[in-house]
């Protein structure tokens, strides 16, 4: 018996020994063998595998497309680190499910109807003289014209307002240099007037485009729209726009499409709008003079329509506010160049991009030299007279972005399936590159600003065909790291992207971003101000007044008070949680069966869910992230109860206990705090305030430390009266505590060994 089992051991150890071996033996060369990789793939590789722990050197913001959100990924690792819930719910953030958050996508409500899907398109950083700052992101919806606002201090949307005038707006949103103002331009022509219908016939007549301009407070984090306006513009189909910079800062361009003002109707016998829309060699390059614009409805010379403020055209014309300059078929992107000094159109229909010299337009406008009006009297600038030069590309130009290096621009070229590197100074090819497949936006790091960082673009492709395993026929899209660092590109990943067409996306240095990881305790993180249904610790409550219940709850590990919650059917109730939690990443959700509420609350955070108790019954709640060892017994019940129900049985039913379960309990207790004692020694022994995050663990760890002295009391009054389930289960509870402490002081621990504390005593 004794010798098999030897054996046995022997052939387990040799069967170990030599697995071990095999597995030893497979050497950076044998695994490029079995996963046929070339040094190429591993030079790729090299540039984008970010190993455990270690983090990226860009953050990028990518539109979600339709699904309304914004998906923030980072460069060069391409990991997806949070899908922000922006126009659409969203449950894990409770977006949509939790009363502040509804407030938020109440603001984005049109015509008094709740919208609960957005068409995000372009995404925008807060600038600071043109460069990134790090502070807000802004995203429009182009299907229900809506321009959000995230603060980036904790990625969350703060604010959705909806544009006064338009039915559909595209050119958005674009920030001016100091972010003044956010603005975008519609995109589909229609009558301004909400809610007026004018024929198809009066389109020339009756149906407008525009450009409205969001102003935006920086301290206060938010769109004013009592204070932004419009500028009524010819139904031409405005597209994207730019904002100007440096030497032409003060001023917005803004592209179009179907400036030839035509109205299909295939089932009325009119060819469609594809062949009428495109018939034109050229559209318009819409040039606004937006600072006067802005001076010129401050002095009260704009109309109210809606309620806002539209410079009207006619008025725009006469003070020289806004003009016209022809640019090749069909243009998509704008992009002004990081020196500010020219614009770049590409136009899909045309092979070439144009890059306009804003000095020559501005020469041209002091000079008043217009080549022709358009048909609502605006002067047109004559396009060869504008024209710094033209540049052929290849098939399809769209987007525009730039390089740190001087004149370097990188061009997606949708048909042809590439991105062209050109010189903008020389008019000149440099380099071409396929990518996989039809490309729309690209971006490089902060490539819109006027300090383009270089290194890294994003190819954000449409069609990604046979990229990646199969899931179905709607594919996800493409997004192609491209490595610009040397003179030629080099492709070195793809990323499919599963959420929405993301039409553009923005990246940003890492270490621009300083998101916090708390709240101030009691914060409404959608408002910023304090809860008015905050509590802190002891200040736990549930009031009636008539049919009006309000719960004043907290989350701490593993605990919600209140745990039992008992209203009448019909009554309205409202329950406020705060979370209590100062360690970082100590989020509590919190959900009430069948009633379709969701709130997450994170540290410091309250929230609050509202709903009418209009089914009898019971209702368990309870926390949705996994907080804490006992998260599954952070529980609590919904009594909802029958109108002038009344109890029969009086007490819970009890559990056996005896006096040793109780000494077993002490002694358990008395174990605990040895570990305790033994963290607590090892954390003050060093520099652990040093650590914020340390701080806030201690903390917290010693909040729930502080409960147990009221708690000893209740087992110790219990066991002298003999009552030994109370003693117990008060026991317990002390025990619970020390549980929680010295979790977080194994996590504090934990902390201070790798992140280098020092001995100091
Ligand atoms: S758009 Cu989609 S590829 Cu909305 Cu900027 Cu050009
Ligand atoms: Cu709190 Cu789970």
């Amino acid at each position: 018996m004794k010798k098999l089992a030897v054996r046995a051991t022997v052939t387990l150890l040799a069967a170990t020994f030599s697995m071990g071996s095999v597995w030893a033996a497979e050497t950076l060369q044998d695994v490029l063998k079995r996963r046929q990789l070339s040094q190429q793939d591993l030079l790729a590789a090299a540039k984008t595998y970010t190993p455990s722990g270690k983090r990226d050197e860009f953050v990028a913001f990518s539109s979600g497309g339709q699904s309304g959100q914004v998906i923030v990924y980072g460069i060069p690792s391409m990991r997806i680190l949070k899908y922000l819930a922006v126009f659409t719910p969203e449950p894990w953030q409770g977006y949509g499910y939790d009363e502040e958050s509804k407030a938020v996508l109440k603001g984005g409500q049109i015509d008094g109807k709740d919208i609960t899907w957005g068409d995000s398109h372009h995404p925008a950083i807060s600038e600071t003289q043109g460069k990134y700052d790090g502070q807000f992101l802004f995203i429009n919806d182009k299907a229900n014209p809506r321009i959000a606002v995230i603060d980036l201090r904790d990625f969350e949307t703060k604010q959705i307002v909806a544009n006064p005038v338009f039915k559909s707006e595209h050119g958005g949103a674009f920030v001016t240099p100091d972010t003044d103002y956010v603005f975008e331009a519609a995109q589909y022509a229609a009558p301004l007037e909400s809610r007026k219908f004018y024929p198809l016939e009066e389109f020339n007549e009756k149906y407008r485009g525009g450009m409205t301009y969001w102003k935006f407070d920086r301290k206060a984090g938010r769109i004013v729209p009592e204070k932004s306006f419009s500028v009524e513009l010819p139904p031409y189909s405005q597209d994207i726009s730019d904002a100007g910079k440096g030497p032409s800062d003060g001023w917005s361009f803004t592209n179009s499409f179907c400036s030839e003002r035509y109205v299909g109707g295939i089932e009325r016998g009119r060819p469609p709008f594809e062949a009428g829309c495109s018939a034109k060699d050229t559209d318009y390059l819409h040039v606004v003079n937006w600072k006067k614009a802005a001076e010129l409805v401050a002095q009260g010379k704009a109309k109210k329509i809606n309620g806002h403020d539209v410079l009207m055209m006619d008025t725009a014309v006469k003070e020289g506010v806004l003009f016209l300059i022809p640019e090749p078929k069909s243009p998509h992107g704008v992009d002004v160049t990081p020196d500010g000094k020219y614009i770049i159109v590409s136009g899909k229909l045309d092979t070439h991009v144009s890059v306009y010299s804003f000095e020559k337009i501005q020469a041209l406008i002091k000079a008043g030299k217009f080549e022709s009006k358009d048909p609502y009297g605006i002067p047109v600038i004559g396009m060869k007279e504008a024209l710094h030069t033209q540049v052929q590309l290849g098939l399809g130009p769209l987007h525009t972005q730039y390089d740190t290096k001087q004149c370097v621009a990188y061009t997606s070229l949708y048909v042809d399936s590439q991105v062209a590197k050109w010189d903008y100074c020389a008019g000149k090819v440099i380099d071409k590159l396929a990518v996989h497949y039809n490309i729309g936006h690209l971006m490089t790091m902060e490539g819109d600003s006027v300090d383009p960082k270089g290194r890294y673009l994003v190819a954000l492709n449409k069609l990604s065909i046979d990229r990646f395993n199969p899931v179905g026929p709607l594919h996800p899209q493409n997004h192609q790291l491209i490595d610009i660092s040397n003179d030629k590109m080099q492709l070195i990943y793809d990323m499919p992207l599963p959420m929405g067409e993301p039409h553009y996306a923005v990246a940003i240095e890492a270490a621009k971003l300083k998101p916090g990881v708390r709240y101030k305790v009691g914060t409404n993180s959608r408002t910023d101000a304090e809860h008015p249904g905050r509590a802190r610790a002891g200040e736990e409550r549930i009031e009636r007044n008539g049919n009006k219940v309000t719960v004043y709850g907290t989350l701490i590990r593993s605990h919600i008070t209140p745990e039992i919650i008992e209203v009448e059917l019909g009554d309205e109730v409202t329950i406020n949680l705060t979370n209590l939690e100062r360690a970082q990443d100590e989020t509590h959700g919190f959900t009430v069966s069948t009633y379709n509420l969701h709130a997450s609350v994170e540290p410091g955070k309250t929230a609050s869910v509202k709903f009418k108790a209009d089914k009898e019954g019971v209702y368990p709640y309870y926390c949705t992230e996994f907080c804490s060892a006992l998260h599954l017994e952070m529980q609590g019940y919904l009594l909802v109860k029958p109108k002038g129900w009344k109890a029969t049985k009086k007490e819970i039913a009890k559990g056996s206990y005896t006096e040793a379960d109780y000494q077993a309990t002490l002694k358990k207790i008395v174990d605990t705090q040895a570990v305790i004692d033994s963290v607590v020694g090892f954390i003050t022994s060093t520099n652990f305030k040093d650590f914020p995050d340390v701080v806030a663990m201690v903390d917290d760890a010693t909040d729930q430390l502080g409960k147990i002295p009221d708690f000893k009391a209740k087992h110790e009054a219990a066991a002298a009266k003999k009552d030994w389930e109370q003693a117990n289960l008060w026991a317990e509870q002390v025990f619970q505590y020390q549980v929680k402490a010295a979790d977080i002081g194994l996590r504090a621990k934990t902390y201070l060994e790798q992140n280098g504390a020092k001995k100091v005593k």
